[in-house]
Protein backbone atom coordinates (compact mmCIF):
# COMPACT_ATOMS: atom_id res chain seq x y z
CA UNK A 1 0.00 0.00 0.00
CA UNK A 2 1.45 3.25 -0.88
CA UNK A 3 1.12 5.56 2.52
CA UNK A 4 3.41 8.19 0.80
CA UNK A 5 2.13 11.68 -0.84
CA UNK A 6 2.80 10.04 -4.67
CA UNK A 7 3.28 6.89 -6.69
CA UNK A 8 6.92 6.64 -8.11
CA UNK A 9 7.34 6.89 -11.42
CA UNK A 10 8.80 3.72 -13.15
CA UNK A 11 11.85 5.05 -14.33
CA UNK A 12 12.91 6.83 -10.48
CA UNK A 13 11.88 3.70 -9.10
CA UNK A 14 14.48 1.48 -11.27
CA UNK A 15 16.98 4.29 -11.23
CA UNK A 16 17.05 4.21 -7.22
CA UNK A 17 17.31 0.57 -7.26
CA UNK A 18 19.84 0.57 -9.67
CA UNK A 19 22.00 2.98 -7.90
CA UNK A 20 21.92 1.13 -4.37
CA UNK A 21 22.50 -2.05 -6.26
CA UNK A 22 25.95 -0.49 -7.08
CA UNK A 23 26.11 1.59 -3.89
CA UNK A 24 28.65 -0.06 -0.89
CA UNK A 25 26.34 0.85 2.53
CA UNK A 26 29.49 -0.29 4.60
CA UNK A 27 31.98 2.16 2.84
CA UNK A 28 30.45 5.08 2.01
CA UNK A 29 28.36 5.05 5.43
CA UNK A 30 31.32 5.69 7.66
CA UNK A 31 32.33 8.68 5.12
CA UNK A 32 29.01 10.32 4.91
CA UNK A 33 28.61 10.59 8.26
CA UNK A 34 32.38 11.16 8.86
CA UNK A 35 31.64 14.40 6.60
CA UNK A 36 28.88 15.49 8.60
CA UNK A 37 30.55 15.78 11.53
CA UNK A 38 33.43 17.61 10.20
CA UNK A 39 31.34 19.57 7.99
CA UNK A 40 28.76 20.84 10.70
CA UNK A 41 30.57 19.89 13.98
CA UNK A 42 27.56 20.96 15.83
CA UNK A 43 26.02 17.93 14.98
CA UNK A 44 28.97 16.09 17.44
CA UNK A 45 26.62 17.23 20.33
CA UNK A 46 24.59 13.56 19.89
CA UNK A 47 27.32 11.48 19.37
CA UNK A 48 28.99 12.45 23.20
CA UNK A 49 29.69 8.63 23.92
CA UNK A 50 31.71 8.13 20.92
CA UNK A 51 35.15 8.90 22.12
CA UNK A 52 37.81 11.47 20.14
CA UNK A 53 36.10 13.75 17.45
CA UNK A 54 38.13 16.32 18.19
CA UNK A 55 39.50 16.87 14.65
CA UNK A 56 38.70 15.75 11.17
CA UNK A 57 41.53 12.68 11.10
CA UNK A 58 40.02 11.15 14.39
CA UNK A 59 36.89 11.62 13.56
CA UNK A 60 37.98 9.53 9.93
CA UNK A 61 39.68 7.21 12.28
CA UNK A 62 37.33 7.00 14.99
CA UNK A 63 35.77 3.13 14.89
CA UNK A 64 32.59 4.05 16.79
CA UNK A 65 31.91 6.65 13.61
CA UNK A 66 32.34 3.94 11.38
CA UNK A 67 30.04 1.14 12.71
CA UNK A 68 27.53 4.16 12.99
CA UNK A 69 27.88 5.21 9.18
CA UNK A 70 27.08 1.41 8.71
CA UNK A 71 24.19 1.28 10.69
CA UNK A 72 22.75 4.54 9.23
CA UNK A 73 23.18 3.17 5.55
CA UNK A 74 22.14 -0.02 6.10
CA UNK A 75 19.05 1.70 7.48
CA UNK A 76 18.07 3.10 3.79
CA UNK A 77 17.94 -0.51 2.25
CA UNK A 78 14.44 -0.55 3.68
CA UNK A 79 13.40 2.95 2.16
CA UNK A 80 15.07 1.60 -0.85
CA UNK A 81 12.89 -2.02 -0.39
CA UNK A 82 9.77 -0.36 0.40
CA UNK A 83 9.62 2.80 -1.76
CA UNK A 84 6.29 3.19 -1.50
CA UNK A 85 5.65 3.06 1.95
CA UNK A 86 8.73 5.02 3.47
CA UNK A 87 6.62 7.26 5.97
CA UNK A 88 5.40 4.10 7.79
CA UNK A 89 9.25 2.50 7.39
CA UNK A 90 10.45 4.71 9.47
CA UNK A 91 7.72 5.73 12.09
CA UNK A 92 9.63 4.03 15.06
CA UNK A 93 12.97 5.34 13.87
CA UNK A 94 11.37 9.05 13.54
CA UNK A 95 10.10 7.98 17.38
CA UNK A 96 13.65 7.23 18.29
CA UNK A 97 15.50 10.75 16.79
CA UNK A 98 12.42 12.56 17.94
CA UNK A 99 11.99 11.70 21.42
CA UNK A 100 14.64 9.86 22.97
CA UNK A 101 17.33 11.08 21.21
CA UNK A 102 16.34 14.50 20.93
CA UNK A 103 18.18 14.86 17.28
CA UNK A 104 17.25 18.11 15.66
CA UNK A 105 15.84 16.99 12.46
CA UNK A 106 17.36 19.98 10.40
CA UNK A 107 20.43 17.51 10.65
CA UNK A 108 18.97 14.73 8.63
CA UNK A 109 18.72 17.16 5.70
CA UNK A 110 22.78 18.24 6.52
CA UNK A 111 23.62 14.29 6.87
CA UNK A 112 21.49 13.40 3.51
CA UNK A 113 23.53 16.30 1.40
CA UNK A 114 26.96 14.88 3.27
CA UNK A 115 25.35 11.40 1.61
CA UNK A 116 24.78 12.67 -2.08
CA UNK A 117 28.51 14.23 -2.01
CA UNK A 118 30.27 11.08 -0.87
CA UNK A 119 27.63 9.09 -3.55
CA UNK A 120 29.06 11.61 -6.38
CA UNK A 121 32.34 10.81 -5.57
CA UNK A 122 32.01 7.53 -5.59
CA UNK A 123 29.92 7.19 -9.20
CA UNK A 124 32.12 10.36 -10.52
CA UNK A 125 30.41 10.83 -13.97
CA UNK A 126 27.92 7.87 -14.07
CA UNK A 127 26.08 10.29 -11.12
CA UNK A 128 24.60 12.30 -13.71
CA UNK A 129 22.17 15.51 -12.85
CA UNK A 130 18.90 12.78 -14.05
CA UNK A 131 20.30 10.25 -11.22
CA UNK A 132 21.45 13.05 -8.53
CA UNK A 133 17.93 13.85 -9.45
CA UNK A 134 16.26 11.20 -7.98
CA UNK A 135 18.76 10.06 -5.69
CA UNK A 136 17.87 13.85 -3.93
CA UNK A 137 14.04 13.18 -4.53
CA UNK A 138 14.63 9.96 -2.99
CA UNK A 139 16.50 11.25 0.17
CA UNK A 140 14.08 14.16 0.32
CA UNK A 141 11.25 11.05 1.05
CA UNK A 142 13.61 9.56 3.60
CA UNK A 143 13.98 13.10 5.59
CA UNK A 144 10.62 13.80 5.61
CA UNK A 145 9.56 10.21 6.97
CA UNK A 146 12.41 10.83 9.79
CA UNK A 147 10.98 14.14 10.29
CA UNK A 148 7.08 12.78 10.94
CA UNK A 149 7.46 12.21 14.14
CA UNK A 150 8.70 15.97 14.79
CA UNK A 151 5.82 17.73 13.45
MG1 LIG B 1 20.41 8.28 13.48
C1 LIG B 1 20.71 5.89 15.93
C2 LIG B 1 19.34 5.84 11.28
C3 LIG B 1 20.33 10.56 10.93
C4 LIG B 1 21.90 10.60 15.52
N1 LIG B 1 20.11 6.28 13.59
C5 LIG B 1 20.26 5.47 14.69
C6 LIG B 1 19.94 4.11 14.35
C7 LIG B 1 19.56 4.09 13.05
C8 LIG B 1 19.66 5.45 12.57
C9 LIG B 1 19.11 2.89 12.22
C10 LIG B 1 19.98 2.92 15.32
C11 LIG B 1 18.61 2.85 15.95
C12 LIG B 1 18.47 1.78 17.01
O1 LIG B 1 19.44 1.53 17.74
O2 LIG B 1 17.37 1.24 17.09
N2 LIG B 1 19.91 8.21 11.49
C13 LIG B 1 19.45 7.12 10.79
C14 LIG B 1 19.13 7.53 9.43
C15 LIG B 1 19.43 8.87 9.35
C16 LIG B 1 19.91 9.29 10.64
C17 LIG B 1 18.59 6.61 8.36
C18 LIG B 1 19.33 9.81 8.19
C19 LIG B 1 19.45 9.49 6.94
N3 LIG B 1 20.97 10.22 13.27
C20 LIG B 1 20.87 10.98 12.15
C21 LIG B 1 21.42 12.29 12.37
C22 LIG B 1 21.86 12.31 13.68
C23 LIG B 1 21.59 11.01 14.23
C24 LIG B 1 21.46 13.40 11.34
C25 LIG B 1 22.53 13.42 14.46
C26 LIG B 1 23.14 14.44 13.92
N4 LIG B 1 21.17 8.25 15.38
C27 LIG B 1 21.74 9.33 16.03
C28 LIG B 1 22.17 8.91 17.33
C29 LIG B 1 21.83 7.56 17.46
C30 LIG B 1 21.19 7.17 16.22
C31 LIG B 1 22.86 9.80 18.36
C32 LIG B 1 22.15 6.64 18.64
C33 LIG B 1 23.55 6.14 18.42
C34 LIG B 1 24.10 5.28 19.50
O3 LIG B 1 24.05 5.67 20.65
O4 LIG B 1 24.61 4.20 19.15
Amino acid sequence: MNSDLRPWPDAERSAIIALWGKLNPDELGPQALARCLIVYPWTQRYFGSFGNLSSASAILGNPKVANHGKTVLNALDKAVKNLDGIKGTYSELSQLHCDKLNVDPDNFRLLADCLTIVVATAFGSAFNPAVQATWQKFLSVVVAALSSRYF
